[in-house]
């Protein structure tokens, strides 16, 4: 068996790197909009903790991004015409609630989403929705701390209601938070944490990761009740960490590293904190507050399916600091001497996301959907106005082969892929608009300028081939 008839292809997108539009329509001001660009983006994140106020020394890439909020129409035209099944986006939280604790939404933020999920409709592309995507209202954070506060888990209960009662019959796959697991490495991006001196870090964010699974679990319970069609998906950045050598230690070390974001999944699908985690968790004073239900929300209300992104592996050793670091999503690891690697360091691995299909099944035995993938690359336009992202097209064909072969050699089900960033956006890590990953070009570059204009790559051609002959075509 090939890929299963149904399967939704497609491609995601998040609002903050891909609206703009930061002011219009009533948004109101959410973390991302004070962390500018630039390589050190979390050092100049810290200095405006006691603010959290823009300056006009610093570009602030969620502000205009690549200005899918007057370019909507288009860009899901563009979408259409490579095929697309399925289109993964993120509300952004501020369109609809702009303070984060109001009573009721915010209507023209509403009418915004009305619009594109109209347009979806038009074409018979499927929505899939994250709910969360890095985003938080910086009301939510200035007034009551944002995830360290229980609270907020009725702030985003209102939301949810808010989303799964407007989009009833209109929108069915939700993700309640993008990359769950991001909250330990990326705090305040990721989830709008910040620390006060003589904070105990690690402590906060497990407590604040508490929220969120309780809050996913409640949603999920929501979801259902609102429209039993609904279905939910956890969401993690993945990728196997492989030890560094065949030494017991790293073989261990790598276990444990592993772990760090399976126990997210390891709550939301089985419904239970895990052994090793109470056990390490208790050890470090780490383990959270919990209310009487907690318990028994968690495991009342798992999700559905199991999403994830998918850039790179990563490798550890228990026994000594590697000599050389490389980056990658989620954290800095070993250079592995068996791989390549692109343009921003991240290693390539395309039997990685087969391994890393294997494990996630294996353990959960739910299907799967890969909601984010891409090599992340600078890409030229040539005189005559082509784009050749050939490095592009070659990651993307070996990452499909190797979900191919996880399909039909290895049994697991895999609902759909999106491949990150169809259209050229903002870099989440860095917030450069030079680090693309589209199928279409955006004219915006680094220092603002540029007028927006959309140019298909040598990929655009070849992943509408692709889609069109389901997989086949590569
Ligand atoms: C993931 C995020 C995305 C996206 C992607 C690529 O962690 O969910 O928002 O940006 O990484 O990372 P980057 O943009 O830093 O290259």
């Amino acid at each position: 068996m090939s890929f299963p008839k149904q399967f939704l292809w497609g491609g995601a997108t998040a609002a903050n790197q891909f609206e703009g539009g930061y002011q219009e329509g009533g948004r109101g001001l959410a973390n991302v909009d004070i962390c500018p660009s630039g390589s050190d983006r979390s050092a100049i994140i810290c200095s405006h903790l006691k603010t959290f106020t823009c300056d006009e020394h610093h570009h602030y890439p969620s502000h205009d991004s690549v200005d899918f909020y007057h370019h909507y129409k288009e860009d899901i035209a563009l979408m259409a015409e490579m095929g697309f099944k399925v289109y993964r986006m993120s509300i952004a939280w501020t369109r609809i609630f702009p303070n984060g604790d109001e009573e009721e939404p915010n209507e023209e933020g509403l009418q915004f989403y009305d619009a594109i999920f109209r347009e979806c409709q038009k074409y018979h592309i499927e929505p899939l929705v994250t709910i969360v995507h890095f985003d938080c209202p910086m009301h939510l954070i200035q007034t009551y701390g944002g995830w360290k506060n229980r609270k907020m888990i009725d702030f985003y209960l209102r939301l949810c209601k808010v989303l799964f009662t407007r989009y009833k019959g209109i929108v069915k796959y939700w993700l309640p938070f993008n990359e769950i697991n991001m909250i330990l490495h990326a705090p305040f991006l990721g989830a709008g944490l910040y620390f006060e001196d003589g904070d105990d870090e690690e402590r906060i964010k497990y407590q604040a990761a508490h929220h969120e699974l309780i809050a996913s679990a409640l949603a999920t319970k929501l979801a259902h009740e609102i429209d039993p069609e609904n279905q939910i998906g956890c969401m993690f950045a993945a990728g196997s960490v492989y030890p560094y050598s065949c030494h017991p230690q790293d073989v261990f070390e790598a276990l444990k590293k592993d772990r760090e974001s399976y126990f997210f999944i390891d709550i939301q699908a089985r419904g239970a904190y895990p052994s090793y985690a109470i056990k390490e968790l208790t050890r470090k004073h780490c383990m959270p507050h919990m209310e009487d239900d907690d318990n028994a929300i968690l495991k009342k209300y798992p999700v559905d399916f199991i999403s994830f992104s998918y850039y790179n592996s990563r490798c550890v050793s228990g026994q000594k600091e590697p000599e050389k670091l490389t980056e990658g999503n989620l954290f800095a690891s070993a250079k592995n001497p068996y791989l390549t690697y692109s343009d921003w360091g991240w290693p390539i691995d395309p039997l990685g996301l087969r391994i890393t299909l294997n494990h996630v099944y294996d353990r959960y035995q739910k299907p799967m959907f890969i909601v984010e993938n891409g090599l992340g690359a600078i890409d030229t336009v040539k005189a005559d106005g082509t784009i050749e992202d050939d490095a592009r097209i070659s990651y993307l064909r070996e990452h499909i082969l190797a979900m191919k072969a996880a399909i039909e050699e290895d049994g697991v089900e895999l609902m759909g892929y999106t491949a990150w960033g169809p259209i050229d956006l903002v870099s989440a890590s860095s917030g450069e608009m030079k680090k693309r990953y589209g199928f279409v070009y955006v004219d915006k570059q680094d220092d603002g300028s540029g007028s927006m204009q959309r140019i298909r790559k040598k990929s655009f051609y070849w992943y509408k081939s692709v889609i069109e002959s389901n997989g086949e075509c590569l």
